[in-house]
């Protein structure tokens, strides 16, 4: 598998960002977020884990060792650890940490807001769990076509512990149909696992992997003892379309298995990273099955059909 292209040497020159995006339909930014900010996310996050019994006993808090109690996501036991850390507030101040609304505005020419379906994944090892399958976020995101979507590791991550791998160029392959898979989201994308263009990279706290939403990726098999943590945001712009969601439109990532935001914000000292802005147009949500989706318009020149 190929490297990422890092553009961190980039990262003030917006022109040249946005055309590795529309060439690439990806953007890597290492040590992007300052990595004391994540490795504090990333040790309140294992202290949840650890309260909720999830790590190896007798292990370093640091290792994230996976105990027996470590359960696929959305799997039953998941879910009292998961809300402890949908609860976290450190953990959703970075899903709107300035820097990626910084960055996200200067692609997308516009104001943006992080949804607050701010994601954690914790990848316990393989087999046993089902690492997410490959897939574009449009069909299960939709919206805005140009939603960017962040992916963070929240600790050292080598393709061995299950990184996200990218396809490069496959923004330009439109909305690719799916069959059922196993993982997170339980939707695969028919894309072509043996490409020469996928992509990945020894990830470092403070990494940052944007994508457009038709972008195809996934995460590689965890094959060490370890969980995997990471967090996925996604940005728009305030004047594009929001899909609503069928348990309410801005409810945290896996409600109501997971209770509401007046619940997890308890003690919190502001909620300003999970509000959605004034005056975001809404859309309803498609079947994200159907063969054919309402798509567009795209700033980046993504369509739902295939094009050169
Ligand atoms: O981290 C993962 O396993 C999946 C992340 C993902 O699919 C995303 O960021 O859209």
């Amino acid at each position: 598998m190929q490297e990422l292209i890092d553009s961190a040497a980039l990262a003030d020159d917006t022109d040249a960002l946005t055309e590795r995006l529309v060439t690439d339909g990806y953007i890597f930014l290492r040590g992007f977020i300052p990595t004391d900010v994540v490795v504090s996310v990333r040790e309140q996050i294992g202290a949840v884990l650890r309260d909720s019994e999830w790590l190896a006993s007798g292990s370093d808090l640091a290792d994230l060792i996976a105990g027996p109690r470590a359960v696929e996501e959305g799997s039953p036991g998941f879910f009292g650890g998961y809300t402890g850390i949908q609860a976290t507030q450190d953990f959703h101040e970075l899903g709107s940490r300035p820097e990626l609304l910084d960055l996200t505005a200067r692609l997308l020419g516009e104001p943006t807001f992080s949804h607050p379906l701010h994601i954690c994944r914790i990848g316990p090892p393989s087999p046993g769990a089902s690492p997410t399958p490959t897939h574009q976020d449009y069909r299960l995101i939709q919206g805005s076509a140009d939603t960017l979507t962040t992916w963070l590791p929240l600790g050292e991550a080598p393709p061995e512990i299950g990184g996200l791998k990218v396809l490069a160029g496959s923004h330009r392959l439109g909305v690719l149909p799916v069959h059922p898979a196993e993982g997170p989201g339980m939707l695969q994308a028919d894309a072509d696992e043996a490409d020469a263009e996928w992509r990945t990279t020894t990830f470092a706290p403070g990494d940052v992997l944007l994508f457009t939403s038709l972008t195809v990726h996934g995460a590689l098999p965890n094959l060490t003892d370890r969980l995997r943590v990471s967090a996925d945001f996604r940005f728009q712009a305030v004047s594009d379309p929001m899909a609503v969601n069928p348990h309410g439109t801005g409810k945290p990532h896996y409600h109501p298995d997971v209770p509401d935001f007046g619940t997890l914000t308890r003690g919190w000292s502001s909620t300003d990273c999970i509000q959605i802005p004034a005056g975001v147009p809404f859309v309803e949500r498609f079947d994200p099955w159907l063969d054919e989706v309402p798509f567009g318009p795209s700033r980046f020149g993504l369509t739902a059909a295939p094009r050169s």
